[in-house]
């Protein structure tokens, strides 16, 4: 199912790739800024179409030969490129609306949160969700919480979340090792005091403190 994509987006990233060297890449418009080339976010309220500041401050447009690509690819590209990426994400936005409907995947801000349906440990949940390129959901405010809430409960089943007791006694941590700054313990938790390093979210959305090993809802976010 995705390797239509895929194959879209190797062929936009080696758009992309070929034309990476232009000074002054023209943009695409409609689309947001891409990492590597000068982007509308740049150039503070211009448009890259619309050039740069010239010594008098007035705006420049650029030679037409500098849309041209160094290899000699012809001024179409852009207009080809753009029409690759608009593919793509229409593309990519109806494979979403798939997964959404068929409650696959749940939104929150930027993350995309998934589960296998699948109970197991700690380590074997978070290994799942690396091997998918994701990781453990990890609740960092409310609104994310509900989220994977959302998914507990349908599963009614508690998760083990993204989020470990370092080496002192009741600082829990990311997996990144960054303390946490968002926690919604339940009432008189986290009480394992190191015998318990794991965090599992109850159907109510708030989190005990727990063993690793015990079998539990693999949520992973993306
Ligand atoms: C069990 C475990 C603990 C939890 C207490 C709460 O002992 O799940 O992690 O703190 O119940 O009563
Ligand atoms: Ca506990």
């Amino acid at each position: 199912m995705l390797s239509y994509s895929s194959y879209m987006l190797i062929a936009a990233a080696a758009l992309l790739v070929t034309c990476n060297a232009l000074p002054k890449y023209p943009g695409i418009p409609g689309l947001p800024s891409i990492p590597g080339l000068p982007g509308r976010d740049n150039l503070k309220g211009q448009t890259r179409l619309s050039g740069l500041r010239g010594a008098s401050g007035s705006l420049v447009r650029p030679p037409v030969k500098q849309l041209t690509c160094p290899q000699g690819l012809p001024n179409s590209l852009n207009t080809e490129l753009h029409k690759v990426l608009v593919n793509l994400k229409h593309r990519l936005s109806r494979l979403k609306g798939v997964l959404v409907l068929n409650g696959n995947i749940r939104e929150v801000g930027e993350k995309i949160l998934a589960t296998n349906g699948k109970k197991v440990d700690f380590a074997s949940a978070l290994a799942s969700c690396e091997e998918a390129r994701g990781t453990l959901a990890t609740p960092m405010n409310e609104e994310e919480n509900k989220a994977i809430l959302g998914i507990v409960k349908k599963y009614n089943r508690y998760a083990y979340l993204g989020i470990k007791e370092g080496e002192d006694s009741g600082q829990f941590k990311y997996l990144n090792g960054m303390h946490v700054n968002y926690t919604k313990w339940h009432q008189n938790e986290p009480n394992g005091k190191r015998t318990e390093k794991c965090v599992e979210m109850y159907t109510d959305g708030s989190w005990n403190d727990k063993r690793c090993n015990l079998p539990r809802l693999t949520i992973c976010e993306f």
